[in-house]
């Protein structure tokens, strides 16, 4: 019993290690304060559903916090020690025989030091190597229970933890956030019959339709490799050379080469299951659907000049956004949508549900919404969380089931086969981020790092020496296949081939130029200009512009014209010379205008200038009002520290032009005060500033005397006077109408930007 006491007590002190405060004093004198999380950081529903659906979630403990407290690990208070848990004199000189003497061998507290660090790196991702995660909950809006009886959409207000990870796909790990690429968009739903992840983009369709090809795509947008360049970028010969051979890929190059690949904040983008997936409900009756994240701020992007010299300022930018939305309270938000429709509608589709480079138009198939997602918790460690989850397709659980699109069933083996050699082994379910909550019991044993420690004798099944556990869950419980049947017409027997409707390459694209607003169109021909503006042999370019051509002649005379190319290439040959007429001609929906959010400036961050002698009253009011609304005003000056104020106080400015250039900023305002101003018009980073923000078309705002600074700026007088009158965003007030002003900014904020003052090429 004596044995069993003091084993017990080392036990409790090995959880105290790990963060539960359970009382013991690990050294004589020193004071513990462990916390369990880091200060700051959110939590959730210590019920597993909200008290209403649709409000805050409660504070309070949530299951996968719990679950990782298991492993967390706070050294307040603690000695430093070996792995092995031996404590360490002397962490500054490795052990050497006389001082000036040779270091010894039989020093293992520097050789398990100097061993870990050089294996501490893992493999990184093959692709979406870069990325940021963040915790979160799901809450189920109403019971789908009709269409699927998965567990998450059981009941409403129920609440299942989430870990969503974003990223870019071609870049490596360390590299910038704002390249133009495809967003990541994995959900980690930690439901209570087992791991559900949604793995998806933020473009609703793929570049290729089978997954064969899928090595091929990757290699052409990855660095080239004999020089391994460009970092991050598709824009090169061998990324234009493989999808200009590849016609399937123009509908998801009009998307890529959109605003949606330039995205202002993980925020403010939309999310896509991207195939056809199926529901099943209890009675094993199936629908299929289209998975949609729709973000609470609306769909932002940037502009291409601002990512480029954002990627420069700040290559952690969409990092820094999320984690700094989570700490202050601006929780990134997205409601999720459902598009649902039967095998009998799909047959009458002019596509191909099969096919993942085409959408299901919302005007089609309505969106059903059916929950919200909100992520409020900032990991407390990038590596063990961010790095070390690993997001599968195969991870489905009952009530979510596949259909038979090609590149899916590619994707089925890819994601737990990839996680073998990242991770080191099969046991990476066991990793604590990417255990489930629900309990795992099968007869799979052994392997690298394995940590569960399974009793008894039998790994086999059936068995009758363990009762026959664990035994079967059956139909009723178990996870059970849809039995689909193959189409009567489909009786052909193996085959490498493709649909007919997949060779219809060109209608969706069409749909997709053309629902866009002109400023969207205008983008996008520029996006192509400068992509294939890099490319450097002039056929690639050419076969290019001929496949445009099948898609809008508008935009590939538009992009011709952007790389002097004349006359125009004969459109590429089709290989469906004749599509099935598509039912809708234009969507509203695949424009990002149509989806401005709830109007709100939560996240926004806006730069006020000041300068010695500033006039600080109005600059107080806006920082005031922007922090009521949960955006964040910040002093920016020709240095850090203290300016005096004309009315002899002093503001103190956190950043300057040097550090934090205006392209990182989503608005401006200028102060009066002539002392200010004198000392700003003779810093010259001052109209770099101002001519960005004009450039970028964001809302500015002058104030008295300030005004002279956007004329030193360059910025055109009429479009000055003509925008005296707000509405295109650059607004001109005198001192005593600053309260007029401070409104019109904020008004103007809210509309992200003001494309109206937009040009190509750009007028300053
Ligand atoms: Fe993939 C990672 C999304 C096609 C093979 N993919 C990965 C991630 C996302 C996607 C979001 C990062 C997950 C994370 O944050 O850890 N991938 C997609 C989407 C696709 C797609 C929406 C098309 C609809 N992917 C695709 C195909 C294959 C893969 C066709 C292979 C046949 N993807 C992988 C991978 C990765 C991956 C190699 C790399 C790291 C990982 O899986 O965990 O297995």
């Amino acid at each position: 019993t004596e044995q069993m006491a003091a084993a017990m007590d080392n036990h409790e002190a090995k959880a105290a290690e790990h963060g539960f405060d359970n009382g013991v004093d690990p050294m004589p004198g020193a004071v513990v304060e462990a916390p369990s999380r880091l200060p700051g950081a959110s939590t959730l529903s210590e019920a597993n559903s909200s008290d209403k659906v649709g409000t805050e979630a409660l504070d309070g403990l949530n299951a996968t916090i719990e679950s990782l407290d298991r492993v967390r690990v706070d050294s307040t208070g603690r000695p430093l020690t070996t792995n092995q848990g031996v404590r360490i004199a002397d962490n500054q000189n490795s052990l050497k025989y006389g001082v000036r003497g040779p270091a010894l061998l039989e020093d293992f507290i520097l050789r398990e030091k100097i061993t870990h660090f050089d294996h501490e790196r893992i493999p990184e991702r093959i692709v979406h190597a870069r990325g940021s995660g963040a915790h979160g909950f799901f809450e189920c809006y109403e019971p789908v229970t009709d269409l699927t009886r998965a567990a998450p959409f059981q009941q409403a207000g129920k609440i299942t933890p989430v870990f969503v990870r974003f990223s870019t796909v071609a870049g490596e790990r360390g590299s910038k956030d704002t390249a133009r690429d495809v967003r990541g968009f994995a959900v980690k739903f930690y439901t209570d019959e087992g791991n559900w992840d949604l793995v998806g983009n933020n473009i609703p369709v793929f570049f290729i339709q089978d997954a064969m090809k899928f090595p091929d795509l990757v290699h052409a947008v990855k660095p080239e490799p004999h020089h391994q360049m460009p970092q991050a970028a598709s824009a090169h010969d061998t990324f234009w050379d493989f999808v200009s051979l590849m016609p399937e890929s123009t509908h998801m190059l009009m998307w890529v080469m959109s605003d949606r690949a330039i995205p202002r904040s993980f925020a403010t983008m939309e999310g896509f299951g991207v195939h056809t997936y199926r529901l099943v409900n209890a009675e094993g009756d199936s629908v299929f659907v289209k998975f949609h994240w729709k973000p609470k701020y609306g769909t932002h992007s940037l502009v291409w000049d601002e990512a480029v010299k954002i990627s420069g300022a700040d290559p952690d930018y969409h990092r820094r956004d999320l984690w700094e939305r989570i700490e202050s309270g601006a929780y990134p938000e997205w409601e999720l949508g459902l598009q649902v429709f039967t095998e009998e509608q799909a047959e009458q589709f002019s596509f191909d549900i099969l096919d993942a480079t085409k959408i299901v138009p919302e005007e089609l198939v309505p969106v059903r919404i059916v929950g919200r997602m909100v992520l409020n918790r900032n990991p407390d460690n990038f590596f063990a969380e961010t790095e070390q989850v690993a997001f599968c397709v195969a991870h489905v659980i009952p009530g979510i089931d596949f259909s038979n699109d090609p590149l899916l069933a590619g994707r089925i083996h890819s994601y737990v086969d990839t996680q073998i050699s990242r991770l080191g082994g099969p046991n990476f379910h066991e990793i604590p981020i990417n255990s489930p909550l629900a309990q795992v019991h099968n007869n799979q044993r052994d392997g690298m790092h394995r940590q569960a420690i399974p009793r008894g004798r039998v790994a086999y099944e059936p068995n009758s020496l363990a009762g026959g556990c664990p035994f079967q869950a059956g139909a009723m419980q178990g996870f059970v296949s849809v039995p689909a049947r193959i189409s009567a017409k489909e009786e052909q027997g193996k085959v490498r081939a493709k649909p007919e409707k997949f060779a219809d390459h060109y209608t969706q694209a069409r749909l997709f130029f053309e629902s866009q607003t002109p400023v969207e169109q205008d983008h996008i021909a520029n996006a192509f200009r400068f992509e294939l503006s890099k490319v450097t042999v002039p056929a690639i370019r050419a076969r290019m512009v001929a496949s445009l051509r099948n898609a809008s002649e508008v935009l590939a005379q538009k992009v011709a014209d952007g790389l002097g190319m004349e006359p125009l290439p004969d459109p590429l040959p089709l290989a469906l010379p004749n599509p099935a007429r598509p039912e809708v001609k234009k969507s509203p929906a695949l424009s990002l205008m149509a989806r401005p959010g709830d109007g709100s400036l939560r996240g926004r961050k806006v730069a006020l200038l000041v300068g010695p002698g500033v006039d600080a009253g109005a600059l107080e009011q806006l920082q005031a009002a922007l922090l009521e609304r949960g955006a964040v005003g910040r002093l920016v000056g020709p240095r850090i520290g203290a300016f005096a104020t004309v009315a002899g106080g002093t503001l103190d400015a956190d950043a300057s032009m040097e550090n934090e250039p205006g392209f990182l900023f989503d608005g401006l305002v200028l102060p009066d005060g002539d002392e200010a101003v004198a000392a700003l018009a003779q810093d010259g980073h001052t109209a770099e500033f101002i001519k960005d923000q004009f450039r970028h078309c964001k809302t500015i705002l002058a104030i008295g005397a300030s005004r002279k600074l956007l004329t030193q700026a360059g910025l055109p007088q009429s479009m000055e006077k003509s925008m005296a009158q707000g509405g295109t965003g650059l607004i001109v007030v005198d001192a005593g109408q600053s309260a007029a002003g401070i409104t019109a900014f904020l008004d103007g904020l809210a509309k992200h930007r003001h494309f109206g003052r937009e040009t190509d090429p750009p007028l300053v």
